[in-house]
């Protein structure tokens, strides 16, 4: 199939249909949080209606009192829910969120399992991660969108993670966004994100016995606070002004809610038990997976790959227990997660490579019995969700008309029951009057009240008043209401305990004004968010621009044809291995040359690809490779495996390349890079100790050639590409390029023959080709489109 890639992506978009198949029957499951997000997707969506881009205020929570709501909840979940209520009826947008959220978590999890595992198996881990019990536990029991919403963050970070060791900028950036989705999705999720982030990333600095995954880290975890300053800094700066202590209550502290916690409460008893027997159940999957899963550890790179993952399912296991109390005590902002359970999120995601890498077919096995191992594992941990959950806890169902008249009641003003933790400081939201009017005097009525708007952050009435008197309004005080009585700023007070808004006005016609203004804190994180973009997209530019300086070339970006050319034959033999754990075609490729011009060549190939080519690391330090091979390929199949043994579990290439000229029976072929060395050597090629001269080389040439027609000097370079990881050869290709000798030579560019070479179609040498055009028509151009198509097939599978 053409696009494997979205084939796959439909299947894990099927199966979380399947997933979500009960709202077909049983309406929305109404958990936890279900009115809450509802309430404030439907709020939001109205606001957008009346021009407010952003909300601040939930200006029908507490029946239209108001509350600060969304200063403080993260705004991609409410955003999310409000689009799909621009677009959807009502009853049907709870179940298209859950369906989109929970396939974008599978496929970020088959871009995580695809950095160690081949399609196949990284669409099981995507699709066991899409629809894990947990994510199930939250779309039917509890109903927490915006964790839920994180859910698709966390492969993500760990992807980012481990791409630090590509090197360079680009990957802190991704580990930034990822940081900043992570605050703007939802806040306990975010800190259970950047302590795993700091957790793994201090793993990787001691495999590495290195600090630079710790600093990489730390810069990307500052540039993602900044990206998100302005949601983070109101959010943290205006906790004072709300009763934010509502949030760790008794029963939603962090010590309420360890695994098999009972307290007085019956329904906390009852869905403690079953989201405990859940996370018992995966803890031992788990423990299971990692002890399979130690036959990956056959490379360093697998190694490494399982013990970050064994480590983080640890580490996640551990904190749901009581016994990490300590932890929770003690770690800074760790309580902020509220309730340890909720690190099933994170559990997951280890769990789901685990998983996959522990039942990957071993070759003794057939597919057969793989996939239906996976299909056991899956229903028995189903089976404990459901049966547990029907035994229990079954999940508790709203109707379309119970949707409905949600839906009314913001349509029409009537509002919904609001926060403890967003309602203003001091106010107390249970002593609020329903019927109260939206302005009314000491007395409780007013019927010299003309409201000319009401609407969620602007509000405008006249009043004649017969003395001056104060008006008690129909809403919550708070910091950033700003008044104004006749034009004039106006100071307000606020109601005890009801904690609503008292304007003072004067005997007559007063006209009175209140907007939600934007506040200091507000503006600042603001700024905050435009810096940081501001240095984002100078580190991305600059990243771009190092990429092409390291490739020593500036290529226009014109696509390369991956067609075959005519003048330049491209043949291509191969070599498969069935070596399993496999990259993504990655950005950056390292290639094993001693050869700047080899090197120029691949980048400038490359560039085109939005791919960088990096030597190998410390290259010069590496013992020479004895190019002894009577071909090509042996020749490159040795350098390519003995260089790829310095960069344990990395792909690596190596060439082995040379010109073939007819008249002297394909010489100087495989000796190419030493064909001078009966003059400067005394030895003959393949005995000599090192390169001989371009220049030497060239003349060699030119001398044999001596007297010869243009028609007698037929040439081809040929370019035999072998990729290696680990010391084994997993491909070959071979690109040739058909050319003539000429009688001197011609042009600046290129190396070794290239300036003898000249190439018919474009009517120039390769030594006066642009780096663009000898990618194009050259041996190793081809070569390396070669390779570029395999690597796409075996990530499509
Ligand atoms: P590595 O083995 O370290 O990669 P090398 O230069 O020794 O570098 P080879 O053994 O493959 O590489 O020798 C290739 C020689 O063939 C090279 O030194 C040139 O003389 C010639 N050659 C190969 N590709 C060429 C090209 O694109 N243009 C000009 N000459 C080329």
């Amino acid at each position: 199939m053409h696009n494997r890639p979205f084939v796959r992506f439909l299947i894990l978009a099927g199966i979380c249909w399947l997933a979500i198949t009960p709202f077909f029957y049983c309406g929305s499951p109404s958990g936890h949080d279900f009115e809450f997000h509802l309430n404030s997707w439907m709020d939001v969506f109205a606001q957008w209606q009346q021009g407010v881009l952003y909300p601040r205020w939930a200006a029908l929570a507490h029946w239209g009192y108001g509350e600060a709501r969304f200063l403080f909840y993260p705004p991609a979940s409410w955003t999310l829910g409000a689009a799909l209520g621009a677009v959807l009826p009502w009853k049907i947008v709870p179940g298209a969120y859950c369906w989109i959220v929970l396939s974008a978590a599978g496929a970020s999890m088959y871009a995580l399992a695809r950095e160690w595992l081949e399609p196949s198996h990284a669409l099981f881990a995507a699709a066991f991660y899409a629809v894990n019990p947990y994510h199930l536990l939250i779309v039917y029991w509890r109903s927490a969108y915006a964790e839920l919403l994180a859910a698709i963050l966390v492969p993500l970070s760990l992807l980012c993670l481990v791409r630090l060791r590509h090197g360079g900028i680009r990957p802190i950036l991704w580990l930034s966004l990822t940081l900043a989705g992570a605050w703007l999705a939802n806040a306990p999720a975010a800190v259970m994100i950047h302590y795993s982030v700091a957790g793994i990333a201090a793993l990787m600095a001691i495999q590495e016995r290195s600090a630079r995954p710790l600093l990489k880290t730390a810069l990307a975890i500052l540039i993602g606070a900044g990206l998100a300053g302005f949601y983070l800094l109101p959010a943290i700066y205006e906790q004072p002004w709300v009763n934010i202590a509502a949030l760790m209550s008794p029963g939603v502290r962090p010590q309420d809610n360890f695994l098999f916690t009972t307290l007085a409460d019956v329904d906390h008893n009852h869905f403690n038990l079953l989201v405990s027997l859940v996370a018992s159940s995966e803890i031992a999957l788990l423990a299971v997976a990692v002890w399979f899963a130690r036959k990956v550890r056959n490379t360093e790179r697998n190694r490494s790959a399982w013990t970050l993952l064994a480590s983080w399912g640890a580490a996640t296991a551990f904190v749901m227990l009581p016994i990490s109390h300590l932890l929770w005590e003690h770690l800074p902002k760790f309580r902020f997660v509220q309730l340890p359970f909720r690190w099933l999120l994170c559990l997951n995601a280890p769990l789901a490579v685990l998983l996959a890498m522990a039942t990957d077919r071993s070759p003794a096995r057939s597919a057969a019995r793989t996939w239906t191992a996976r299909a056991i594992v899956y229903v028995l941990l189903l089976a404990v969700l459901l049966v547990a959950g029907n035994r229990i806890q079954p999940p508790w169902w709203d109707q379309s008309a119970d949707i409905q008249e949600m839906a009314d009641a913001v349509s029409d003003g009537t509002g919904y029951e609001g926060t403890d933790e967003y309602a203003p400081a001091g106010a107390d939201p249970y002593e609020l009057k329903k019927d109260l009017p939206q302005v009314s005097d000491e007395k409780g009525s007013l019927a010299n009240v003309r409201i000319v708007e009401w609407g969620a952050t602007q509000k405008h009435f006249d009043v004649r008043a017969d003395s001056t008197e104060t008006l008690t309004l129909r809403l919550f005080n708070y910091p950033a209401w700003r008044v104004t009585v006749n034009g004039n700023p106006t100071p307000t007070q606020t109601s005890e305990v009801t904690g609503l808004m008292i304007i003072p006005v004067t005997a007559g016609e007063d006209d009175v004004r209140i907007s939600f203004a934007r506040t200091p804190d507000r503006m600042a994180g603001e700024i905050v968010s435009l810096l940081t973009l501001g240095v984002f997209g100078v580190f991305w530019i600059r990243s771009r621009s190092a990429s092409a300086r390291l490739s020593g070339v500036r290529l226009s970006g014109t696509r390369l044809p991956g067609d075959r050319l005519s003048d330049t034959r491209l043949s291509k033999t191969r070599s498969e291995s069935t070596t399993r754990a496999t990259f993504m075609t990655p950005h950056t490729i390292l290639v094993a040359t001693s050869n700047a011009g080899k090197l120029r060549d691949f980048a400038g190939a490359a560039l085109a690809h939005g791919i960088t080519i990096a030597s190998l690391p410390n290259f010069a330090s590496l013992p020479p490779v004895v190019e002894d091979g009577a071909t090509f390929e042996a020749n490159a199949r040795k350098k390519a495996e003995q260089y790829s043994r310095a960069a344990p579990g990395e792909l690596v290439l190596a060439d082995d390349s040379g010109l073939e000229i007819d008249a002297l029976d394909g010489a100087p072929g495989v000796h190419s890079a030493r064909y001078a060395a009966p003059e400067l050597q005394n030895k003959e090629p393949h005995a000599a100790d090192s390169n001989t001269d371009d220049e030497a080389n060239n003349a060699r040439v030119l001398r044999e050639l001596a007297g010869l027609p243009p028609e007698k000097r037929t040439a081809r370079f040929v370019c035999v590409l072998a990729a290696a990881r680990d010391g084994q050869t997993l491909a070959t290709f071979r690109g040739t390029a058909e050319g003539i000798i000429l009688e001197e030579p011609r042009g600046q560019n290129g190396f070794g023959y290239d300036p003898l070479f000249y190439f018919q179609q474009i009517d120039k040498t390769f030594a006066e080709m642009s780096a663009e055009e000898k990618a194009k028509y050259s041996h190793r151009g081809a070569a390396f489109r070669s390779f570029l198509e395999w690597q796409r097939n075996r990530e499509r599978g």
